[in-house]
């Protein structure tokens, strides 16, 4: 049975490092709200900006976001001021973050609706690098 879902065109970012569980899940969760899920992936020069060194090159993190069947398009994050722009090109109605940026986009609201999912508590990329690294170290 066809579902009406509340929003058209979703837009979101984030880096999606060793992709996980709390990706996947916040990903579901867009994907509920609208019919058109774009995600903008951080480029390994802007995260660079960012002070961030992922484990996977930006081209490998957005063949894995284009495989997720609740993405329907990857677009690339190269700057922090890019997302209104993204927001008037791609007609998104609204704009989703994990609660860690709780506030941080709240000027987008002139934009579009704004929402801040809840975490997925208990796994991050950062802890996973931890966690392989100290395995190798005790191997
Ligand atoms: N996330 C989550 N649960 C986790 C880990 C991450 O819901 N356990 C969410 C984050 O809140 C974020 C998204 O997954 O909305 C992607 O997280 P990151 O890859 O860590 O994104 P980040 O590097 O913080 O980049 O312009 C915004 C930036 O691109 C955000």
């Amino acid at each position: 049975m066809y579902q009406q879902k509340p929003y058209g065109v979703v837009l979101t970012y984030g880096t999606f490092d060793l992709f996980h569980a709390g990706h996947v899940r916040l990903l579901e969760r867009i994907a509920a709200l609208g019919s058109y899920v774009i995600v903008g992936c951080s480029t390994d020069e802007f995260n660079a900006g960012k002070g961030k060194v992922t484990a996977i090159p930006y081209e490998d993190r957005v063949e894995v976001l284009n495989a997720c069947k609740f993405v329907d398009l990857v677009i690339p994050e190269t700057a922090w001021d890019q997302k209104p722009g993204d927001i008037k090109t791609h007609g998104a109605e609204l704009f989703v973050m994990g609660d860690d940026w709780a506030g941080e986009f709240d000027d987008l609201k002139a934009h579009c609706e704004v929402l801040y999912l809840p975490r997925t508590p208990d796994i991050s990329s950062t802890q996973i690098k931890h966690t392989v690294k100290c395995a190798s170290a005790s191997s």
